[in-house]
């Protein structure tokens, strides 16, 4: 009986193997022919049938895990011929059909609209609001003139990258005098990294806040939400709204919505799922722009060697366009003393470290502005988000070579926001338009308390409390001045003990010559 189930098991192994094989990554584009499913691994044997087929180095979990634990839900995507092996397989415990159409559910959610232009000015949205409740028409034109509205219909759909683009320069023009558009670098496609910086430092000893989002292409609620948040900042202190005046006098945010242009392209045109940038690769494009960080790079929490996986760390560290433009805007910028990821999907805030479960430094600080911006998130809409720490209570797996880990590093308080859904919303494979601006809305409850943060933050030196794993150890290629460094020290060591073992070598050589001789001479001189 346990022959058969070990054959039964081989088996079933072997078609998930192949049917991961055609999962070939080219043919996942349309994703023609796929199916979406989630699944609980209840059993030791559903265990290891999902291992087997982490073995794809092609995405075929939405949320690829470093191992399968039992009891955690999965979203498998796999050929929809293989669907009611699958229910076989596991049957008796959870496993939900999300879509056995994925082709047809990606299309229908893409949402991008290719050219879009603004048919309501800011103008208009207000007039047209006005005059539904009942306002006069002078007090209407009085109110034009003397406030500014948040263009909120931006927010009730998602937007193809030259859209966004223009809505950013629509800010920086119509705001001017505290909203700055710049271009902080190009992806590998040329295709420019843009930065918003919202409000002003004159000060000697600047604050500042630095909020990225979208390192992964197809978290696409992110750019909204970032962009959201720059808008409303510069209206409410437009409007002479406290506390953002004064707060925005202190401490200077820049937004970098898409820091992943060309991915963020392909999610609209070609593949859906797409995470990583568009580095030209061998066999497979892409390199994870959240491994690519040199703190822990190549460690070994969630990041692979292979091209062709979602989570390729690329060559080494910095290897990317997009990734140099974040670390020198960083280096760069004086006085930013907290730092925003934000991803999703999970309902999650993260904080230090991600690549190892050691106690980050100033945990308390960490803590109570991590539980603080965790409750004004969920506290906005009634959307529960927990507050992730793997030193204590974790929520998400570990993670080496990340941003946020860099920039905690480098003495900047920082954070990783996953946002919707939640990860147990099995049947929400992507957020739905109407979901998009209570998200912005509920990210935005945080924001005073993170610039406040910013502005009294005594938050300096961190020391690192361990070593993370040498990224040399994995890469014998030295990848910056350092290893270069202590690669050619390494060298001269080998140099030095080389000389030394040969000079030992020969003056033995030459003492054996001379007894040897002497051995010979004395007999004959005795004779
Ligand atoms: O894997 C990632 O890069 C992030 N999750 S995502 O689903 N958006 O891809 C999380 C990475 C950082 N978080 C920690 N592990 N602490
Ligand atoms: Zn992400």
């Amino acid at each position: 009986m346990l022959t058969v189930k070990l054959i039964a098991t081989a088996c079933f192994v072997a078609f998930l193997t192949t049917s991961s094989a055609i999962h070939s990554c080219s043919s996942k584009a349309s994703y023609e022919g796929f199916s979406a499913i989630s699944v609980i691994p209840t059993t030791q044997k559903h265990v290891q049938l999902l291992s087997s087929f982490l073995l794809d180095p092609c995405e075929a979990f939405l949320f690829r895990p470093t191992e399968i634990q039992q009891y955690e839900r999965h979203i498998v995507v796999i050929s929809s011929s293989s669907l009611p092996k699958w229910k076989r397989a596991f049957s008796g415990s959870s496993c939900n059909v999300i879509t056995n159409d994925l082709a047809s559910l990606l299309n229908s959610s893409s949402g991008q609209k290719k050219s879009y232009s603004r048919a309501l000015s800011n103008d208009k949205v207000l007039r047209e609001k006005a005059y539904e409740s009942g306002m006069p028409a002078r007090a209407v034109t009085q109110a034009i003139n003397s406030s500014h509205v948040l263009d909120t219909q931006f927010y009730l759909d998602y937007y193809s990258l030259v859209v966004l683009q223009e809505k950013w320069t629509n800010l920086s023009t119509q705001f001017s005098d505290i909203v700055e558009l710049k271009v902080i670098g190009r992806s590998h496609q040329d295709r420019p990294i843009h930065a918003l910086f919202v409000g002003h430092t004159d000060a000697e000893n600047p604050r500042r806040v630095f909020i990225n989002s979208l390192l992964h292409a197809r978290e696409w609620v992110t750019p909204p939400v970032v962009t959201y948040a720059a808008e409303r900042l510069a209206v409410e202190a437009a409007n002479l709204k406290q506390p953002y005046v004064s707060l925005l006098k202190e401490v200077q945010i820049i937004f970098v919505p898409v820091a992943n242009p060309d991915g963020y392209e392909i999610t609209a045109t070609a593949n859906r799922m797409w995470r990583k940038n568009l580095r030209p690769g061998d066999s497979c494009a892409g390199v994870d722009l959240n491994r690519n960080w040199d703190l822990d790079f190549k460690g070994p929490h969630s990041t692979s060697n292979s091209e062709c996986s979602d989570i390729y760390t690329g060559p080494f560290a910095f290897s990317e366009p997009e990734t140099q433009a974040l670390r020198d805007l960083v280096l760069e910028t004086p006085g930013i003393q907290i730092h925003i990821d934000v991803h999703s999907y999970s309902q999650i805030v993260i904080g230090p470290w991600s690549y190892t479960d050691e106690i980050p430094p100033n945990l308390d600080v960490i803590e109570s502005l991590g539980n603080g911006i965790t409750n004004d998130i969920s506290n906005h809409n009634g959307v529960p988000y927990r507050f992730s720490l793997h030193s204590k209570q974790a929520y998400i797996y570990l993670a080496s070579g990340t941003m946020s880990d860099w920039t905690f590093s480098k003495n900047i308080l920082s954070f990783g926001f996953e946002l919707r859904p939640s990860r147990l919303d099995a049947d929400t494979f992507f957020l739905p338009t109407k979901e998009i601006l209570p998200t912005c809305k509920e990210v935005f409850a945080s924001i005073p308390r993170i610039l406040r943060a910013a502005r009294n933050s005594t938050f300096i030196e961190p020391t690192l409390s361990s070593t993370p794993s040498q990224s040399l150890a994995s890469n014998p290629e030295p990848t910056s001045e350092e290893d270069f460094l202590s690669f050619l020290s390494t060298g001269v060591v080998i140099i030095i003990c080389v000389v030394v073992a040969v000079v030992v070598i020969a003056v033995l050589l030459c003492v054996i010559v001379a007894i040897f001789k002497s051995g010979r001479t004395a007999p004959t001189s005795m004779v």
